[in-house]
């Protein structure tokens, strides 16, 4: 790991805040945000009467809660509604007998009914599994079959890719936007939920008690599913109100969908515990339609990711033509590296600095920011929120002085810290192996301000438009092709994705390479696990560089790839 090579050390910028955020450090107790839940006061837990039904018993039931809109729909529900809907769909769970600690699934493209049956599944105690809709069959196999799903909703169009035929515990599947068929076990949302009372006692937990699973990548072996408790809350709503900075008459916008962490953390949970009206906009990105919905809700709070800042920026100012930005105070980014061309970008564009903020689907919350108030270092992820410690530690656990490049770690626990990793009690003790310490599988150096700044991951995960990509799962369904012998799968420098998966790939006797193969391998593997997931460059080579055990060296690959030296190569097979 070693020193940082000087000439990409950053100016050193002068920090007039710096006496405020140590004190703001050292004063800071999370006591004092625990306060402000009910349940400090009543004992009695669920973050669907936080974020929803205590606004409602507070008198702030009328007040925009969600902005739902599409190339078809355009919806408002107050607090209230929520309330009502998502009531209505908690007793049609607890009428098939679901209830606390179930899993329930949610596999369906953005629409209110997604939110009103999420903020259900959780009123009754359930842990919530939000699953991205570009998932094909294996993808939500995978996650149905180990999470042990008991219930499932989805829309027609969807259930095609659920083979649940196979996922014995899947007994219940809610269909939005079809009629019942008992005979095959499914179940229509209208008719169920219009046949349900208003009203529902929530489910009281435990702060220890489930709450969201999110699937997410390693380097190796099946994504893992993410555990959430419900703990979380207090850091999500103690970020939106110190790093989103929510106030109650902002309109807030995530562009994050449900079915990755971004979404559910600031795309519900911290928008809604802190009262204010959650912008959602369905459909696919399009630079035109994204500032179109900053200008007719008049979105004031923007939390957005680098790759569609990139390509805001490379869409050029032809696509503001006409456009009004001027209700945004606040923006923020998370996901990948800002570049610090994007950063200053944004100064002219949006007329402010957008923030950039780190945190990951295993630590539940944001942990490492820009916060409003500090100066920003573009190219810096921020520093760690008061009440959040953070350390570079070499691999025996040493804490390393300022420009040394080591493991990001954070000093546990903190609240949204997840619960554990389901069915892998191995896989969530590697991430605490240093005793004290969250090793996070990114590498990073401090500089003598105490701002961060990310290097890479330590790991082979593949970060494409912010979105996690185990190359394990890509080989392991590349190798289900007919054609293909081995593969090896790396991601590739791209300047508008951060990355890009690109595919080395050995031939079976019989094959010929061919751009036509390449597409058919491509179409394949997107056809089975996901778009995002599908190789954008592929290349055939004779043999893959292996390990004597046999596992693919993805190291030198990447040096191939790069026009590195491969280094040490006293492992490989040959
Ligand atoms: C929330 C989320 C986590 C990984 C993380 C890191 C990368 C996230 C970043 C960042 C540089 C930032 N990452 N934020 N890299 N600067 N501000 O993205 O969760 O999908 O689990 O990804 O994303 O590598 O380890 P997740």
């Amino acid at each position: 790991m070693g020193q940082v090579h000087s000439e990409i050390l950053p100016g050193r910028v002068q920090n007039a805040n710096m006496t405020d955020y140590s004190r703001a450090v050292s004063e800071f107790r999370w006591e004092d945000v625990e306060k402000e839940f009910s349940w400090f006061h009543t004992g009695k837990v669920n973050m669907a009467h936080e974020a929803i039904d205590r606004h409602v018993a507070e008198g702030r039931g009328a007040a925009t809660a969600l902005i739902y809109s599409d190339s078809a729909r355009e919806e408002r529900y107050t607090f209230a509604d929520l309330q009502e809907r998502s009531s209505r769909f908690g007793n049609v769970l607890r009428k098939y007998g679901i209830g606390k600690g179930d899993r329930v699934f949610i596999f369906m493209p953005r629409s209110p009914e997604l939110y009103f049956s999420l903020l259900g599944v959780l009123k009754v105690g359930a842990v919530v599994g939000p699953l991205f809709e570009a998932f094909m069959e294996t993808a939500v196999k995978d996650r149905l079959e180990d999470s042990g799903a008991v219930a499932l909703v989805t829309t027609p169009e969807l259930l095609k890719r659920v083979r649940h035929e196979e996922l014995p515990e899947l007994r219940h599947i809610i269909v939005v936007g079809a009629k019942a068929d008992p005979e095959h076990g499914i179940l229509s949302y209208e008719e169920e939920t219009a046949a349900a009372a208003a009203e529902l006692e929530p489910e009281w937990l435990t702060l220890e008690d489930g709450l969201i699973m999110h699937y997410t990548s390693g380097s190796t072996g099946k994504p893992k599913g993410v555990y959430h408790v419900q703990r979380a809350m207090i850091q999500h709503y103690y970020t939106g109100k110190i790093v989103l900075d929510l106030r109650p008459d902002d309109v807030y916008w995530c562009t994050a969908d449900p079915g990755w962490v971004t979404g559910t953390s600031y795309g519900i949970f911290a928008p809604w515990l802190n009262g204010v009206a959650n912008v959602v906009r369905g459909g696919r990105f399009s630079p035109q339609d994204w500032y179109k919905t900053i200008e007719r809700f008049a979105v004031t709070v923007w939390y957005s990711a680098p790759t569609a800042f990139r390509m805001l920026m490379g869409a050029g100012l032809s696509s503001l033509q006409g456009i009004d930005l001027s209700s945004l105070r606040h923006v923020l980014s998370v996901g990948e590296p800002l570049n610090p061309e994007v950063v200053r970008w944004g100064d002219k564009i949006y007329n402010q600095r957008i923030h950039d903020t780190w945190w990951m689907t295993e630590t539940g919350a944001q942990l490492i920011c820009n916060y409003p108030g500090m100066d920003i270092k573009p190219g810096s992820m921020g520093r760690p929120l008061p009440g959040i410690e953070a350390a570079i530690l070499d691999d025996r656990g040493n804490e390393l002085p300022p420009y040394s490049m080591g493991n990001l770690a954070i000093r546990t626990p903190w609240p949204s810290m997840m619960g554990t990793i389901w069915n892998n009690k191995a896989k969530y003790d590697e991430y605490f192996r240093i005793p004290g310490w969250y090793i996070s599988g990114d590498s990073a150096y401090m500089d003598d301000e105490g701002y961060f700044w990310f290097q890479g991951r330590i790991d082979d995960v593949i970060n494409s438009s912010g979105e996690r990509i185990g190359p394990f799962e890509v080989e392991s369904k590349l190798i289900e092709h007919p054609a293909v012998a081995e593969a090896g799968v790396i991601g590739k420098p791209d300047v508008l994705r951060g990355e890009i998966i690109k595919a080395f790939i050995s031939l079976r006797e019989g094959y010929l390479p061919s751009m036509e193969l390449k597409d058919e391998i491509a179409a394949f593997v997107k056809a089975g696990l996901s778009a995002h997931a599908a190789p954008r460059e592929i290349e055939f080579k004779d043999k893959l560089p292996k390990t004597r055990s046999g596992k693919i060296m993805r190291r030198v690959l990447k040096a191939w790839e790069l026009h590195l030296p491969a280094g040490d190569l006293s492992t490989i097979e040959d």
